[in-house]
């Protein structure tokens, strides 16, 4: 694949990312001369081995709608959600920012106190609000001088990261077995979900945590937002049920979306499910222990997903396992995919690793505790990731430290980085922080 299919590259443009460009991909990886040289039921694709195309996605107006935003110009921005404004930036789950990262250690210029740990990941707004939310159970959006702009108070835990809508309403789940509609603005409740039965919604126990909405949620290019709980949830953005999905454990972790509508979810019941856009079982891959990672999925459909056996699976559409590659300890990070296909994914064993297309190792980098942070690639390749060493890491293409910032506690969100270089991460000593450097 030298290029971007059109179609891919207008949903990019729709869903406010920036243009990926025809770079990456060397042509070298899973280079091919025929449909024999693909490995399963690949086909060759322009000298790339790709799964076969399945139909464009059929429910709402979805991603045909992105066809217009072909003429929409790349000066005026299609409208659509903010670039960054869900848990690894986009339904797809790549982490990739379209922006750089601060070649020089940033300072911290900011902070916001919660009073409890923040484990969500930031979100930036359109209109550049950062959002953040904690385990005191609050949600807040903050200007990007850090001045406080609303706060949103849930009844429990908020692990969730906040949602940013195209039309600015903010989704949030929290452990009081919600999913929240906020408008953006303001932070008024619009509307809340509650999702699943659990007779106690709030605390500590079984049933208490089995409807917790920590997961995502992740926004459709439609608006639907899929969510975990006791199953997994896609709910129209008017705040109805459009589907459940049973699973046998909970779902912690925020599914993704391919670009044909399949959802693609892990479960503590030890499986990777993917769900039709109708919420019709397509396929279950069974794991040897639980999946809290969220999956990515590669722009050829390859899905990637960690598991607390240890391994990250790289999986076809179909659901066969490419490959599995065994870290020391559980995968709890999600996947960040490099725009020339590296896999780049941090372990419990405190290593980061960068892993190639075809599942062998690159390099491994190590950091000085577990790694539940899902990084995030800049748009030099360059890489951001957080450690329960309470470091935040700036890592070059090869592996090499570039530099890193200790905070005041694990880093276990994953950090963004907003169009002028400024970084938000969350900690375990309860601030958000906003680091800016040269
Ligand atoms: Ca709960
Ligand atoms: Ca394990
Ligand atoms: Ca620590």
């Amino acid at each position: 694949m030298g290029c971007i299919p059109i179609r891919r590259l207008a949903v990019s443009l729709l869903l406010g990312a920036v243009f990926f460009g025809c770079r990456g991909h060397a042509p070298t990886q899973g280079g091919c001369g025929s449909d024999k040289d693909c490995k399963l039921d690949r086909v060759c694709e322009a000298g790339q081995c790709l799964w076969p195309r399945r139909a464009a996605y059929s429910v709402g107006a979805a991603f045909p709608a992105a066809e217009t935003s072909k003429q929409v110009s790349p000066a005026e921005p299609p409208a659509g959600p903010p670039a960054q404004g869900m848990f690894r930036f986009d339904p797809f789950h790549r982490g990739r920012s379209p922006f750089l990262l601060p070649k020089q250690k940033p300072e911290v210029v900011w902070t916001v106190e919660t009073l409890a740990p923040v484990t969500a990941s930031p979100t930036v707004s359109a209109s550049g609000l950062v959002l953040g939310a904690s385990h005191s159970g609050k949600v807040f959006a903050v200007n990007s001088e850090g001045k406080p702009a609303w706060t949103f108070i849930t009844a429990d835990l908020v692990w969730s990261t906040p949602a940013i809508a195209a039309d600015g309403t903010v989704y949030v789940g929290s452990d009081d077995d919600n999913l929240y509609a906020l408008e953006g603005k303001t932070g008024k409740l619009l509307w809340k979900y509650r999702v699943g039965t659990c007779q106690q919604t709030i605390g500590i126990g079984p049933e208490a945590t089995r409807c917790d909405v920590d997961a995502g949620p992740t926004i459709g290019p439609d608006g639907t937002l899929y969510t975990g709980g006791d199953g997994i949830y896609a709910i129209y953005a008017n705040g109805t049920l459009r589907w459940r999905f049973t699973t046998g454990g909970h779902v912690s972790s925020a599914p993704a979306l391919a670009a044909d509508g399949t959802v693609y979810a892990g479960s503590q019941d030890n499986s990777i499910y993917a769900i039709s856009p109708d919420g019709k079982r397509q396929w279950e891959f069974r794991a040897r222990d639980d999946v809290e990672s969220s999956p990515a999925i590669e722009e050829d459909g390859t899905v990637y997903v960690g598991s607390d056996d240890n391994r990250l699976y790289a999986l076809s559409p179909q659901g066969q396992m490419l490959w599995a590659f065994t870290t020391g300890d559980d995968v709890r990070a999600s996947a960040a995919i490099g725009r020339d296909g590296t896999v780049v994914v941090g372990s419990y064993d405190g290593l980061l690793y960068a892993i190639r297309r075809d599942g062998t190792l690159l390099w491994a980098f190590r950091t000085g505790d577990r790694i539940q942070s899902s990084a995030l690639i800049d748009a030099s390749g360059a890489i951001l990731v957080g450690s329960q060493d309470d470091r935040l890491y700036a890592i070059e293409p090869d592996g090499k430290l570039r530099w890193s910032v200790e905070l005041g506690g694990d880093v276990d969100s994953s950090p963004i980085l907003a169009a002028n270089g400024t970084i938000y991460a969350g900690t375990d000593d309860g601030k958000m922080y906003a680091l800016r450097g040269k």
